[in-house]
This record gives C-alpha cells, sequence and structure tokens, in this order.
C-alpha cells in the first residue's frame, strides 16, 4: 500500500467512482480479522475501509471513491485532509507534540480560546468568555455539568427528550435511549432529569407553548432550586436533527436565568459553522452562560471546548480542571486553522448555498417521495424524517433500506433518530454544488429502490 503525502491526498478527484462491490474483498478482508479482535459493541455502520481521503471523497481499500456525506459525523465540516489543517498539524507535530498545558503551557491553547471567546454570543472584548479544553464531546459535557454544579453549589441536571451527550457513565445517562448506551451499564448517574423537548413536526406546539410545558415538567420534578444546569442541544443532533419552534431556546434561557441555572449549549454536532453560524445557538438569539465544541473544532483531530462566562469557570480552584491529553497542541494547531479557513473561505456563506442548493434538492424529492415527511435543518445540518405515508408514524426499516441502497452506489448516508425516522446530511463545507447533485441523484434512486 502506497502511502499518500498531502499533495497526492490532495489530488483524489472530488467524485464518486464505484469500482467493486461495497464492501469490496479488501474490505471483507480486514473486517474479518478486525472481528476477531475488535468487540461488536464498537459498531461500524458500513464497515468499508477507508484508506485515504481529501474533502467530500474516501477512498477504500478496495479503490472505490465514496462520497462522504457523514463527515466522520459532523467532524471534517470544512472537508477532509484540509490543506491548512494539515499543514498548520504537522507544523505543529515537528515543533512540539506534548508538554500537559497544566504542566507547561503553550501558545495554541490560547489562540483557540481566543477564537473561541469571539465567537460566542454574549461573550464581549471587555469579558471574554473563558475557555477549558479537553479531547471529546462526552468530556466537554462532563465538564459542562461539573463547572456549573461547582458555581451553583446544587446538583441537578436538566435534560431534554431525543438527547445524546456521550457514552461516558455522566453522559450516557444523560441520553435519551437506554439502549444501547446505558442498559446493562448501571447504575446510571444521579439528578438527571428529562424534560419533554420542542419537537413542531409531532407535538404542533408553538415555542412558547413547548417551553412552558418543558418548564412545568422540571418544576415539578426537579425543582428549580435543585438544578445546576439545564443541558440543550440547540438543534438535536443524534436525535434527529430537531429544530425546536421559534422562541423555545429563548423562553427557556430566560427562565434559567431567572432561577440561577445555568444554561449550557450543546454544539458539539451544531457547531463550528455547520449551521450557518459558528455557534448555532446564534442563529435563536441565545446568549449561553456555557458553549460546549467538539467534533469539527479542529477538523479531525481530537478536541473539545468548554467556553463559559468568567464568573463560572473562574469557579473552580487551581488544578480543579484538566487532562493528560486535553488541549493538546496538535490538535490546537489544527483548531487556529480550522478557524481561520471558516473566515478565509467564507464558510458561513458556504454553509447557507448547501443549506439551498441541498435542502432545495431534498425538498424536490419530497415532492415525489410521500414517505419524507419534513425536510428540516439549517445550513449544512440537514435531515429527512422518513414515515409510513400518510402518518406520522416513523418507518425505521425503510430509513435502513434508503441508506444501504445508497451504500451499493457509493454514497455514505447516516440514519437519525431515537426511532431512526430518518436520514441526516452533514456534508462538508466545500461540498461543490455538482457533488450535491450526484447525491441527490443516488438518494432519489435509493428511495425507489428501497420502495419507498
Ligand atoms: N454531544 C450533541 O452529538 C456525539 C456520536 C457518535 P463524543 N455524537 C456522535 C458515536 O456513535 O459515538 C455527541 C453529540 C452531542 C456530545 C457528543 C459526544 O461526543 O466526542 O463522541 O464524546
Amino acid at each position: 500500500m502506497s502511502e499518500a503525502t498531502p499533495q497526492q491526498v490532495s489530488a483524489i478527484p472530488q467524485e464518486r467512482l464505484v469500482a467493486t462491490e461495497i464492501p469490496g474483498p479488501r474490505s471483507q478482508e480486514l473486517h474479518a480479522r478486525r472481528q476477531a479482535v475488535v468487540p461488536p459493541g464498537v459498531h461500524s455502520v458500513l464497515p468499508v475501509y477507508i484508506e485515504r481521503a481529501h474533502d467530500s471523497i474516501l477512498v477504500d481499500v478496495d479503490g472505490n471513491q465514496i462520497i462522504d456525506v457523514c463527515g466522520g459525523i459532523g467532524v471534517t465540516t470544512i472537508g477532509h485532509t484540509d490543506d491548512a489543517v494539515v499543514a498548520a498539524a504537522t507544523e505543529q507535530l515537528n515543533k512540539v507534540t506534548h508538554t500537559l498545558f497544566t504542566m507547561t503551557p503553550y501558545e495554541p491553547y490560547v489562540q483557540v480560546a481566543e477564537h473561541l471567546a469571539k465567537h460566542v454570543p454574549g461573550s464581549t472584548e471587555a469579558a471574554p468568555y473563558k475557555t477549558l479544553l479537553m479531547n471529546s464531546g462526552a468530556e466537554a459535557v462532563e465538564n459542562g455539568v461539573k463547572i456549573a454544579r461547582k458555581f451553583t453549589g446544587r446538583p441537578g441536571v436538566a435534560v431534554l427528550e431525543h438527547a445524546y451527550h456521550g457514552r461516558t457513565m455522566l453522559t450516557s445517562s444523560m441520553n435519551h435511549k437506554g439502549a444501547p448506551y446505558a442498559m446493562g451499564y448501571g447504575p446510571r448517574a444521579g439528578d438527571i432529569y428529562r424534560a419533554p423537548n420542542s419537537y413542531p413536526l409531532h407535538d404542533g406546539l408553538s415555542g412558547a407553548e413547548a417551553a412552558a410545558r418543558t418548564i412545568a415538567h422540571l418544576e415539578k420534578t426537579a425543582g428549580a432550586e435543585d438544578l445546576a444546569c439545564l443541558v440543550v442541544e440547540p438543534i438535536q443532533g443524534e436525535g434527529g436533527f430537531i429544530v425546536p419552534a421559534d422562541g423555545y431556546l429563548p423562553a427557556l434561557a430566560e427562565w434559567c436565568k431567572a432561577n440561577g441555572i445555568v444554561f449550557i449549549a450543546d454544539e458539539v454536532q451544531a457547531g463550528m459553522a455547520r449551521s450557518g453560524s459558528v455557534f448555532s445557538i446564534e442563529q435563536f438569539g441565545v446568549q449561553p452562560d456555557i458553549v460546549l465544541s467538539a467534533k469539527g473544532i479542529a477538523g479531525g483531530l481530537p478536541l473539545a471546548g468548554i467556553t463559559g462566562r468568567a464568573e463560572i469557570m473562574d469557579k473552580s480552584m487551581p488544578g480543579g480542571l484538566g487532562g493528560t491529553f486535553g488541549g493538546n497542541p496538535v490538535s490546537c494547531a489544527a483548531a487556529v486553522a480550522v478557524f481561520e479557513q471558516i473566515e478565509e473561505q467564507g464558510l458561513l456563506g458556504e454553509a447557507k448555498r448547501i443549506e439551498a442548493t441541498f435542502g432545495g434538492g431534498l425538498r424536490e424529492l419530497q415532492a415525489k417521495h410521500p414517505v419524507i415527511a419534513e425536510v428540516r435543518g439549517k445550513g449544512a445540518m440537514l435531515a429527512i424524517e422518513l414515515t409510513k405515508p400518510g402518518t406520522l408514524e416513523p418507518d425505521a426499516a425503510l430509513t435502513d433500506r434508503v441508506i444501504a441502497e445508497a451504500a451499493k452506489r457509493g454514497v455514505l448516508l447516516l440514519g437519525t433518530g431515537i426511532y431512526n425516522q430518518g436520514i441526516r446530511f452533514l456534508p462538508s463545507l466545500k461540498m461543490s454544488d455538482e457533488l450535491i447533485e450526484d447525491v441527490l441523484t443516488v438518494i432519489d434512486e435509493s428511495l425507489t429502490a428501497a420502495g419507498a
């Protein structure tokens, strides 16, 4: 197998190529080897083994070129092996790989904190929000909760139905779905209160009505004075790319403020420019007390940020926050490159372009395929909900069939929702309109082949 240099990777043509059956023979061989040494709990959606990737194209070990409409679940938001990210990470790798920020610090960590502070709504130059860096989304959630508890001196954690926050012991207890995340791994973490969310397609409620329902539930079950924080995904990710009704999030934020509850926006999936603003919460007109980032922040390298109002973040005593790899210099250098790319390449505008072209194309498909109950999302975070025609009953089996048909044709799609009630699209912000057109054609064919 030849090793790909950055130049070769950049040269991967941005087009679909089906060279063998998918998965091909070499992938099947690797899969058999993997099954002997990797437990089935670590599941792969499509067991096609990837050798190289650039922007929107994955090249597998059999030479297939697969269009990636998942981006490693919202991670390669500015594309795979982005040239600027590769260059920045390589340069940093050659300078210093690790010191541990809590031993001897380095500039890239500070730069990332500055970039984050610049983009969080509510943060000002005079009073910037402060950032702790960790490695993963779940760690960001863990630390957000920990910091909110320290600040408030209260134990309770409020979450919403359809939420997903991670796979650690605390976060798996915060997820809506018991299986596969929490069932059998008990005891689950305590003091977590789950309230109804806003899901306009299904509840038909206005934002104000849905917020009143959420608040009444939390006041009844937890009691506002016992709550340290409310953790909310502004656009729910694993839950189905659910965009709350207008006014829902501001009403929750106002209630939090009135009751001394820390409002935490989990932007792990919706953040980092994907929605058309660096943080999606900006588009809902809310200033969060804490915002959590991960996934897309470092172009594929592990990094997570917990960014909050100084008075909240400053409450922990020295040594109370951190971890060996948190804010690794290579990940931080990559993240700085991502922030620069967002600005230099106008990627917020590209997210809006994708909303128009991809979203528009999905709406045309909706007119043709009545199983598409709704097209929703913001920017390059889009989804279709699939239901049995004429009803709002989720069609999980159809979702799986459509994804399988698309995979055969060289397009990587991913299901979404606690009932597997649809397909989500997380394309690179650099995906061309031509490639989007090709993806839409494959979705159309796959819906038909799946019997929709
Ligand atoms: N918060 C909103 O979407 C991760 C999970 C992929 P980690 N979602 C994708 C998988 O199968 O593991 C996620 C998220 C939101 C937190 C997390 C957790 O982020 O980096 O996976 O820990």
